[in-house]
């Protein structure tokens, strides 16, 4: 089986971007591949973050990848951090990585903006830390949200430089991997601004939708949400980003087609619509929200999950850690 390898970061609540354009895709392909996905919370502190609440906001993502149906017999879970290997790969791939390539990074110059002097080297070297992530598990495939596809073009062009370098031909160190990003949900636009993507950061709450809202949250947030003053609802219209955006957020959350929706909708107005798509939105999210509870009133079988998930991880990365250590030349330890 190929290997599939991701994570999401304990940044704040998994919203509705984070589902479908990354969770939902790994639930449905998980049974072709061998999956190790992980809270990746050492990248959440590339940003100014609260050590009082990461441990908890880390277990949340974790009980909400078996929420979303994440199944363990086809998938590992585990925490970044319990695995010292992702720190380590990180130094050595810094080391062959040219400054000009990560100052280039969009991701980097977006939330470098936002921070001002407070940017952290963290933040520069946040795709490096991706890479030895990726590459650590010899994974074949990544598949995320359309924002991260230069982060794994970076890794790509690691991979080269550091086989070139340091591998032969027929011999190299690590493998290629290849970005995996579904056309529909690989970018959910924020509900107060359908040309910006929904984040966890924006500091506009009504921007996203949470799994974890309650239907209330929900129907305030659909209510308020940005819309325009055209009677007709249609997608791919450049002209309404917000259009396109809430009737995509239909189609995924109903499962029904392109064509199904555009004829359903083709005549609708935003009264109409709304507490339709509010509607759907509560009934796709409540099994994941029961999932959830489920899984967060037993903390010792979430343990029990995470320690066998670093167990698995590490069997993987401990030895690839050891090549790419060997192909650059470091001794064994004695
Ligand atoms: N709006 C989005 N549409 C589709 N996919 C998205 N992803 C994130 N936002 C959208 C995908 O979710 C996965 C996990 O993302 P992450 O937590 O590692 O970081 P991010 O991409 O930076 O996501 P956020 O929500 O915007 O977090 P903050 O605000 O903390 O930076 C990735 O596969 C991503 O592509």
């Amino acid at each position: 089986k190929l290997r599939v390898l991701s994570g999401v970061q304990p940044t704040g609540n998994l919203h509705l971007g984070n589902y479908l354009g990354a969770i939902r895709n790994w639930v449905e392909g998980q049974s072709q591949y061998d999956n190790f996905f992980c809270v990746v919370d050492l990248h959440a502190i590339t940003v100014p973050h609260n050590p009082k609440t990461l441990a908890q906001d880390t277990y949340t993502i974790a009980a909400l990848y078996l929420a979303c149906g994440i199944d363990l017999e086809y998938s590992t879970i585990f925490i970044q951090s319990h695995v010292s290997a992702h720190s380590e790969l990180a130094w050595l791939l810094n080391c062959i990585t040219p400054l000009n390539w990560l100052e280039g990074m969009i991701q980097f110059k977006e939330k470098a903006l936002k921070q001002g002097q407070n940017v952290g080297v963290g933040l520069l070297d946040y795709p490096v830390l991706m890479a030895a992530d990726i590459l650590l598990y010899d994974a074949d495939l990544v598949p995320v949200g359309e924002d991260q596809k230069q982060h794994i073009e970076l890794t790509r062009d690691l991979v080269i430089r550091l086989n070139d370098q340091f591998g032969s031909k027929d011999n190299p160190v690590l493998k290629l991997p290849k970005p995996l990003i579904r056309k529909e949900g690989a970018r959910v636009m924020s509900l107060v601004d359908g040309t910006r993507k929904m984040s966890k950061s924006d500091p506009s709450e009504l921007s996203r939708i949470n799994l974890l809202d309650s239907p209330e949250e929900i129907t305030k947030k659909i209510k308020r949400c940005k819309t325009d003053p055209i009677k007709g609802l249609e997608f791919d219209n450049p002209e309404r980003p917000e259009c396109n955006n809430l009737l995509t957020l239909y189609m995924l959350l109903s499962g029904k087609t392109k064509e199904a929706v555009a004829a359903e909708c083709q005549d609708m107005g935003w009264g109409q619509f709304k507490p339709l798509l509010t509607e759907t939105t509560i009934a796709a999210l409540k099994p994941i929200q029961d999932k959830y509870q489920e899984v967060m009133a037993d903390k010792s079988y979430l343990e029990s999950v995470l320690r066998e998930g670093r167990e698995k991880a590490e069997a993987i990365a401990i030895p690839i850690l050891a090549k790419v250590k060997a192909a650059l030349g470091y001794s064994l330890p004695l």
